[in-house]
């Protein structure tokens, strides 16, 4: 079956951007089933409450465990898509089967990787193994029983805490278009040359990508590198080697500890 990601928010616009670009046409040609649901249709008073003040005192709101389990749980039994299960019409309950990976955006989490969202892409392209479900907090947060609750539920296979990086957003909605963006790019599929996949800065080695020219050749008094104009593909190749190597010594040179084949001289010369 299609490769499927619920997306629950209490600003189901803000993913709006799904509906664009590559991810859209991915969601209307059938590679991918997106689906994105408002947290607050889980709430269970009048006022559609999602979020109490912390206890121990602070500033802020944080966001309910309970409200938060049953829209997962929900989300999570969710029908297959199209078919509606096995055409009893009856919700068969569970993951449609599939083992359900839930996501958390948080500052807390652990960094997204190249690495990590190819993992997600094979899992989720592999047919009828996994599904996932990315839960965005807004505010301070998530209670913090949510994660180990949800750890212990038969009915979730895993939960992965993740973050941007070191800065602060508020809220995961823009953690889970980034997840996206990254994930769905990569299921089978999905791009026309998978070439630009493998070629790419992080996609099999850490090294950052050489620098790209386009015409005109002379722009602005500025020269497109001769090399590239010279035909001699060997020593073009070469060249994006020479500048993607300098560029992450200069840039990210932490990334080099990740690199095989290149020894301390290599790295001396380049520097
Ligand atoms: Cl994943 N969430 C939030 N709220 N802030 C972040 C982040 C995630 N990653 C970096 N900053």
């Amino acid at each position: 079956s299609v490769p499927r990601v619920d997306v629950v928010t209490i600003f189901p616009d803000y993913l709006a951007p799904l509906d664009l670009s590559l991810i859209g046409k991915a969601r209307t040609s059938g590679l991918v089933d997106l689906r994105v649901h408002d947290l607050r249709e889980h709430a269970h008073d009048r006022h559609r409450t999602v979020d109490d003040s912390p206890f121990g005192g602070g500033a802020g709101m944080v966001m309910r465990p309970d409200v938060w389990e049953r829209a997962i749980e929900a989300t999570a039994s969710h029908r297959r898509s199209g078919a509606e299960g096995d055409g009893d019409g009856v919700d068969e309950g569970g993951t449609d089967g599939r083992a359900l990976v839930v996501l958390v955006p948080t500052p807390s989490g652990r960094p997204l990787t190249q690495a990590f969202a190819q993992e997600l892409a094979d899992e989720l392209g592999a047919g009828d193994r996994v599904r996932a479900v990315v839960a965005c907090g807004r505010y301070e947060g998530i209670d913090a029983r949510l994660v180990p609750a949800l750890r212990e539920r038969s009915d979730v296979d895993r939960v992965v805490e993740f973050s941007l990086g070191d800065f602060v957003l508020n809220g995961g909605e823009v953690a889970a278009l980034a997840l996206l963006e990254a994930v769905v790019r990569l299921l089978p599929g999905v791009l026309g040359n998978p070439e630009s996949v493998v070629e790419e800065s992080f996609s099999h080695e850490a090294v950052l990508e050489y620098p790209v020219f386009t015409r005109p050749a002379r722009w602005e008094d500025r020269e497109v590198p001769p090399v590239l104009l010279s035909g001699d593909h060997g020593a073009v190749a070469r060249w994006r080697r020479a500048q993607s190597l300098t560029r992450t010594v200069q840039r990210r040179p932490e990334l080099l500890a990740r690199l095989d084949g290149l020894d301390a001289v290599d790295l001396a010369t380049l520097a």
